[in-house]
């Protein structure tokens, strides 16, 4: 019902309400305002040949100055702006992005949302993300398919299995839903798989019931539709290539629109976050590094959990498309190619035919590669800079995705506070204090 309201009163306000007819500051309103997607609204659309659908966020040309720039309209990035303006009041934000938005790692990942993180720093944040993607749909009012299908991570080790109970312990105490599954259990919940491979058996597993996957586009979709909705200019194609100092200070960026000067600077380019360093002139303790994934044909529903194999180095979810999102460890080397490799493919899909037989069957259809941003402690990195009011964001590395609404979340209110709960131990400094948050397990990708 409010959502109808809402739209009603876009159109009848003032004087002309009687008459139902839009005046010219209603009218106003509607440019500025988009209208909210609702059952309503595609009835309406079908019943006029679906005219009437508005672009879902606007592409402005850069003014001279914000309150605030993002450079890198990935999720993250996005997630950052939206949650300067819907919980901190700045919406004089500017998001500059080099290509398409959601054009980088955002949309070119597996999709798969857990928390099950062992440190208390990482299950914090975590947890944060995962449990705003519960209500991300409804607070974006754009269906982002958010998908609590359950995630496992296999243990087919005894080293294994020593680790996810430890991590199931500690999740008990840091409030996060994980338990250590028997072999028996991952076969009713995974049918198609084979617990008795002869080199890797299935000696259980780590389970979250409430991760699973949700759809990568729409998230970088939605936050972009909100944010352009609060009056926030999104300008794609739009590269930036310096920062601007004055002595200590960030005043701005050079950027292939023109030199746009802001008060406050968050960078979250991803793989690219050593280049933007390099800019303001300081170090990152970062490596860029291709990581892939690929595509089958699509098949019949099969699988309807995420099972992740580390110790193969293979993952494995099935879209709702019916393809099998199967995708591997990162390259060993550090490059910014944006590509997959047949080495890879052949490697991943390899190790995971032991694990799931029936996939030696399939064909693959497509393979692509992002470039992502990895630390030393595969922990991610929300930090001021050695720059006054520029702030960074990166070091994700192959996991970010399920952190895009806590990360936003966070990465806001240090910009907006000077300080965030959630962020505090994830500063850039601690690799030089010796503070690690060691996730190189929960990262539960080969890296
Ligand atoms: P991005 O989406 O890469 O956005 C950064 C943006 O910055 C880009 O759009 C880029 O064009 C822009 N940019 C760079 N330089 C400039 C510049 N100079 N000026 C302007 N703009 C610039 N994570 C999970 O949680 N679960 C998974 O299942 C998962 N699977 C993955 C599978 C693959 C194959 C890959 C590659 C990654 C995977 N990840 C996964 C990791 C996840 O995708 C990333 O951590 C996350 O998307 C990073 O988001 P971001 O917004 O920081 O970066
Ligand atoms: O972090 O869950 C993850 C993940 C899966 C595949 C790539 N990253």
């Amino acid at each position: 019902m409010s959502q109808v309201g809402c739209v009603v009163t876009h159109w009848i306000v003032g004087n002309e309400q009687d008459k139902g007819i839009p005046n010219a500051q209603s009218k106003n309103r509607i440019r500025n305002h988009m209208r909210r997607y609702s059952a309503f609204a595609i009835a309406r659309e079908g019943a006029r040949y679906h005219t009437g659908w508005e672009r879902a966020w606007k592409s402005p040309e850069p003014k001279k100055r914000y309150d605030a720039i993002i450079v890198g309209a990935g999720g993250h990035g996005l997630a950052t702006a939206y949650y300067l303006g819907k919980n901190h009041g700045i919406k004089n934000v500017a998001i500059l992005e080099k290509g398409w938005l959601g054009g980088g790692n955002t949309g070119r990942n597996t999709t798969i949302i857990r928390s099950n993180y062992l440190q208390d720093p990482s299950a914090a944040i975590y947890e944060k993300a995962r449990s705003l993607y519960e209500t991300m749909s409804q607070d974006l009012n754009y269906n982002v398919m958010f998908s609590p299908r359950g995630v496992m991570m296999l243990a087919q080790t005894e080293h294994e299995i020593r680790g996810y109970e430890r991590t199931a312990h500690a999740n008990a105490l840091q409030g996060v839903a994980t338990e250590f599954i028997s072999p028996q259990r991952v076969k009713e919940l995974v049918p198609i798989i084979n617990i008795h491979g002869p080199r890797y058996p299935v000696l259980g597993a780590l389970w979250q019931p409430r991760g699973g996957t949700a759809r990568h586009d729409a998230v970088a979709w939605g936050y972009a539709r909100a944010c352009s909705n609060m009056g926030m200019d999104i300008i794609q194609q739009c590269e930036v290539t310096g920062v601007r100092r004055d002595g200590d200070k960030v005043i701005g960026v050079d950027t292939t629109k023109g030199s746009i000067d802001c008060d406050k600077l968050g960078v979250v380019v991803a793989g690219h976050s050593g280049v933007l360093a390099d800019m303001a002139g300081f170090r990152l303790p970062i490596e860029s590094v291709a990581l892939q994934a690929l595509v089958s044909e699509p098949i019949k529903p099969c699988m309807d959990v995420v099972v992740m194999a580390n110790t193969v180095h293979g993952y494995m979810s099935q879209s709702d498309k019916g393809e099998m999102v199967i995708g591997g460890g990162a390259d060993g080397y550090n490059n910014y190619t944006q590509r997959g490799s047949f080495h890879h493919i052949e490697e991943t899909v390899r190790a995971l035919v032991e694990t799931f037989p029936m996939i030696s069957r399939l064909k693959m259809l497509r393979q692509w590669g992002g470039i992502v941003d990895m630390t030393g402690d595969r922990s991610p990195i929300i930090s001021k800079t050695p720059v006054e009011n520029m702030f960074i964001n990166c070091g994700w590395g192959t996991g970010g995705f399920k952190a895009i609404p806590g990360s936003g979340w966070a990465m806001a209110e240090l910009m907006a506070k000077g300080a965030s709960p959630l962020a505090d131990e994830f500063t850039m400094w601690r690799f030089g204090e010796g503070k690690f948050i060691d996730e190189s397990v929960a990262a539960g990708v080969a890296h």
